[in-house]
């Protein structure tokens, strides 16, 4: 039986996957979006499954689902989806689904150039630009960032001690500077980093805990972010983030340039007004910037923004049939 049929809009942001689900959105109950990513968990992960995992999607396949506001003076709300469950914020996810909302009509933006958008982790501030159809760049004012633990000593079967920084940006982050036991990306292999990114993350949530002062849903390390060397004149850090089980962001990560922006800030090395190029894995930038200063209950935080492109890739309708054995999707971990 066809258990549904989903329209979609495929996408890249700076070289990572967005796929904007525009049919077959389910209803999903509560007030916010951090309430109706709880329900989408709880009652419609198939979904989430059938479009995020092989044979329909891979490891760094994410997406999202464009729902009506939460918020009175809001233009719109997304769900992001991908292989490990509903991100509270994603900064990648954000400007590949603003632009392919836009480009196709789907949003209308109550302030031309500007747009307010609910999503799990609050509600963020768009700004972009478009020539003629195309949009030119979009520029996310992201959640407030926090140092949340700095400079702690995890020990790493089989790798030993690391010194890490635990950071939030919209998801929470173990950031690795280079160091004894990690001399920098451009020194590892992409397989070295899917090898310890697990074993790293499971032992930073062993030993140290992180749960969101406004929201103890987001908690968790989710996330690596390993720094190294960047490859480009004008870029001010490079990083290599982990997410799901085993994919690497081919984008510089927004969520990821937050944290981190929030960690060199907190650490007297970025200040207020202040701009940070971060190039990814594949060389593609975002460029933040420490906006405002703020604070996440106790903790001193900045507001964040991150400006990046994303280019539509084609249009995809998927059909999840319950008598396919891999209706629901697989994964080879
Ligand atoms: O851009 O925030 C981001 C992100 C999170 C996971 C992959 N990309």
């Amino acid at each position: 039986m066809l258990k549904g049929t989903f329209f979609c809009i495929d996408a890249h942001t700076c070289g990572n996957p967005v796929r904007l689900v525009t049919s077959g959105h389910p209803n999903l109950l509560g007030n916010t979006m951090s309430e109706k990513r709880q329900d989408f968990l709880a009652n419609h992960d198939w979904i989430r499954q059938s479009l995020m995992f092989e044979p329909r999607g891979h490891d760094m396949m994410s997406g999202s689902f464009l729902y009506p506001p939460c918020n009175e003076d809001s233009d719109a709300s997304i769900l992001f989806i991908e292989t490990s469950g509903c991100l509270p914020m994603c900064g990648h996810g954000t400007i590949g689904t603003i632009t392919a909302a836009l480009e196709q009509g789907l949003i209308t933006p109550k302030t031309p150039g500007k747009l307010l958008i609910d999503v799990p982790a609050g509600q963020i501030r768009i700004e972009y630009q478009k020539t003629d159809n195309k949009v030119d760049f979009v520029k996310i004012y992201n959640v407030a960032s926090y140092l949340a633990h700095q400079d702690k000593i995890i020990d790493v079967p089989g790798l030993g001690e690391l010194t890490v920084d635990i950071s939030y940006g919209g998801n929470y982050y173990c950031i690795v500077e280079p160091q004894e036991n990690f001399p920098g990306i451009e020194h590892w292999t992409a397989a070295q980093i899917l090898h310890w990114s697990p074993i790293v993350r499971r032992a930073a949530n062993d030993q140290l805990s992180c749960v969101h002062p406004d929201d103890e849903t987001v908690n968790g390390i989710s996330h690596l972010l390993w720094v190294g060397s960047p490859t480009k004149d004008n870029s001010d850090g490079a990083n290599a983030v982990f997410y799901g089980d085993k994919a690497i962001d081919r984008s510089p990560c927004g969520t990821g340039t937050s944290a981190r922006m929030a960690q060199r800030f907190a650490k007297g090395l970025l200040a207020q007004g202040e701009t940070f190029v971060h190039e990814s894995y594949i060389g593609s930038q975002f460029v933040g910037k420490v906006e405002s200063i703020t604070k996440v209950g106790p903790y001193p935080a900045i507001m964040p923004s991150i400006q990046g492109w994303a280019r539509i890739t084609g249009y995809n309708q998927i059909l999840v049939d319950d008598q396919d054995p891999y209706a629901f999707g697989f994964q080879v971990i």
